[in-house]
């Protein structure tokens, strides 16, 4: 299999697009207008942090019980506790506060099926607000208590949004598995969560094809015994599953046995609201643990201020509700917000490659936030497609999970924006809960490519390897100094391990993860990972997992594992791999290690390219050259560099003449 030629990286001529020239209507109506307007406010945020997310903190959330300190923090140790004392729901805040206002008939959520032609279903907030209330019943009714651990494995349908609610109504924390996962992720992300509910469907619909969902919470069930207590189904597309007798229940049927009647518990500013697992540089994905109070101000603060969120917007983020851009620009940011968010079960190429374009017709979308990935695939049908359709409800675009080529940004700009819509590229992670770097729509001057600046009361910092701060135009690892409310506050059982991982590197900072270029006008270039995580098609993976899966197969002694430029995925998936003693290469082999990998992690693991080779470049010491692997996955071989320290420099020879072939 030759792997895809890799992206030239061409030297961009920087344009600057300016809010004020594109975009003056929303300039004028902005919540941030022009960049004195930012300026003056982000220098408040971080010369008095306090007192700005004091303000935030009371002006975003109802408060059952106002907050006592506005921050604890002891942040070289990753300590940091947000809205100490206060007491709050953000289902409460997402649903309830809106009800005795003019947004009680509002649209909550718009969803848009898989298919076309089923018809579209929407919730006010005052019917989601019922039927929320009636899945919290259903929960408690089923013995679920504040701080159990609910996992959640489900398609994109309304339902997710109703059962992710329901858990934050009550206090539990929500675990969701994003649906494309294989019954050995949600097993292991059910043993380490400790959790003994849960919820989803029947089968599930993509891309017009039938997905086994329950089917494959049983075969997770099955190999742990005993774990889990109960299975709540909501029936969505009808299909056949088998029900296992005193353990799993039906939603229809059990939401008829209670009222619509249900009060949002107090819960603490610092109670856990949710584990999302993501995955690391090294071992297993880790479960990410967010808490309440300060993610409920800064997701939906952020969502206000950088979506410049209207009244009459009509918002679609077009993620999934598995990925932590669901968490917190579908549901809790658009919703805490009362604003209208779609929600869509489908993919951008069915039936064909205008869906993405039908819709925002159909709803008069004028909010469109998606990934690099679906524009540079979509980019590839040429403008037709988009053409076709009537977008002049947009006045805002978004991107996210990855950093954005200029001419991909030019084409989003250009094409589906008509050369009106501010676009706003909002860098951030699972670990932030927010977004921490993005323009400001009414505000920044843009340059495609560049996350340009940082959110109100950020304060990143780039640094050498040996941690020493940068200053001015220059290139290094990006760090925060300070904290935001969105921090996550640990890895789930394991305390240690986010100190470790994310403020031992750099002492007495956060850690992203990230390269990053600031430009001599103090705008942030995300150039991606450093450490040993892929971002395929916007998806983070670790080297270390896609290795873990397919050393697994009996043939296979070693397996290195390394991200390439690829045109459409951002990077894909290079697996190097050294077959046991007489075991013979084949592509009969090759299909087999990449359905492997499907199987044990997810189709989104799925190697690009399979090298067979006889070594891997070590040091003396054993360790993998993983930047020779990576210069050799991209075709880079005239600059593999320093070789002589390998313990055997003739494997690279044979890698390279592989390569080429
Ligand atoms: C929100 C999300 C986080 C990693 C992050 C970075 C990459 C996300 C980006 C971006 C460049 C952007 N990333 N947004 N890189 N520009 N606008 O994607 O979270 O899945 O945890 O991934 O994604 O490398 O470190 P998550």
């Amino acid at each position: 299999m030759a792997a895809k030629k890799p992206t030239v990286k061409k030297k961009q001529t920087e344009v600057i697009f300016d809010p004020k020239k594109i975009a003056p209507a929303l300039v004028k109506t902005a919540h941030v207008k022009g960049m004195e307007g930012y300026k003056k406010l982000y220098n408040q945020s971080v010369k008095n942090p306090l007192a700005f997310w004091g303000k935030v903190g009371k002006e975003q959330l109802t408060w059952f019980k106002p907050f006592k300190q506005v921050l604890k923090s002891n942040f070289a140790k990753a300590e940091n506790q947000w809205y100490v004392g206060g007491k709050t729901n953000l289902c409460y805040n997402a649903l309830d506060r809106h009800l005795t206002t003019a947004r009680k008939n509002k649209a909550a959520i718009i969803w848009e099926p898989d298919n076309p032609a089923t018809p579209s279903r929407t919730f006010t907030y005052q019917q989601l607000h019922f039927e929320v209330c009636r899945m919290a019943n259903v929960l408690q009714a089923n013995g679920v208590k504040k701080g159990d651990r609910v996992t959640i494995y489900m398609p994109m349908v309304p339902e997710l949004a109703m059962a992710t609610l329901a858990c934050a109504r009550i206090g539990a924390v929500h675990s969701i598995i994003f649906g494309g996962f294989s019954a050995d992720s949600i097993k292991d992300r059910i043993i380490d969560a400790g959790s003994d509910f849960v919820i989803t469907t029947d089968t599930g619909y993509r891309g017009g094809k039938v997905i086994p969902i329950k089917a494959k919470v049983d075969e997770a069930l099955e190999k742990m015994s005993g774990h889990v207590r109960k299975v709540l189904v909501v029936r969505h597309t009808g299909d056949h599953v088998n029900v296992v007798a005193g353990r799993d229940i039906w939603w229809h049927e059990e939401a008829e046995k209670v009222s619509g009647v249900n009060k949002a518990a107090e819960i603490d500013s610092e109670d856990p609201l949710f584990l999302l697992y993501t995955s690391g540089s090294t071992g297993k994905p880790k479960g990410v643990l967010h808490t309440t109070g300060g993610y409920g101000v800064y997701a939906s603060f952020t969502h206000k201020i950088v979506f410049d969120i209207q009244e009459n917007d009509t918002y679609w983020c077009t993620a999934d509700l598995g990925w932590v851009t669901g968490h917190s620009y579908i549901l809790y940011g658009p919703l805490i917000n009362g604003a209208t968010s779609l929600m869509f079960e489908g993919i951008p190429t069915f039936p064909d490659v205008s869906r993405f374009w039908k819709v925002i017709e159909k709803h008069q979308v004028s909010i469109f936030y998606t990934a690099p990935t679906a524009i540079r695939a979509l980019m590839r049908f040429g403008d037709e497609p988009v053409k076709k359709h009537d977008l002049s409800s947009l006045r805002l675009l978004g991107s996210v999970g990855e950093p954005i080529n200029p001419e991909a940004w030019l084409w989003y700009h250009r094409t589906v924006g008509r050369g009106k819509c501010p676009i706003v590229d909002t860098w951030w992670q699972t670990e932030t809960g927010g977004i921490l770097i993005s323009p400001l729509p009414g505000a920044t001057p843009t340059k495609p490519g560049s996350a340009t600046l940082p959110f109100f009361g950020v304060q990143p910092l780039l640094v050498d390897s040996d941690g020493k701060p940068l200053k001015g135009a220059t290139e290094g690892n990006l760090c925060i100094q300070f904290p935001w409310p969105s921090i996550m506050r640990g890895v789930y059982g394991d305390k240690e391990r986010f100190y470790n991982t994310y403020f031992s590197t750099f002492k007495g900072y956060y850690f992203t993860g990230d390269g990053c270029r600031r430009d001599k006008d103090g705008y942030y270039w995300i150039t991606g990972r450093v450490d040993d995580v892929m971002n395929v098609s916007g998806h983070r993976l670790g080297t270390a997992e896609v290795e873990s899966a397919l050393v697994l197969h009996q043939d296979v002694a070693e397996a290195a594992v390394v991200g390439f430029p690829h045109d459409i995925k951002g990077q894909g998936i290079y697996a190097y791999v050294i077959l046991k003693e007489g075991r013979i290469p084949s592509d009969d082999l090759r299909k087999e290690l990449i359905a492997q990998v499907a199987k044990e992690i997810s189709p989104i693991a799925k190697p690009d390219v399979i090298h067979f080779t006889p070594g891997l470049p070590k040091t003396r010491s054993g360790k993998i050259m993983r930047r020779i692997l990576r210069k050799i996955a991209a075709g880079e071989i005239d600059t593999l560099g320093d070789t002589s320290t390998l313990a055997d420099p003739a494997v690279v020879e044979i890698l390279v003449k592989d390569r080429q072939k």
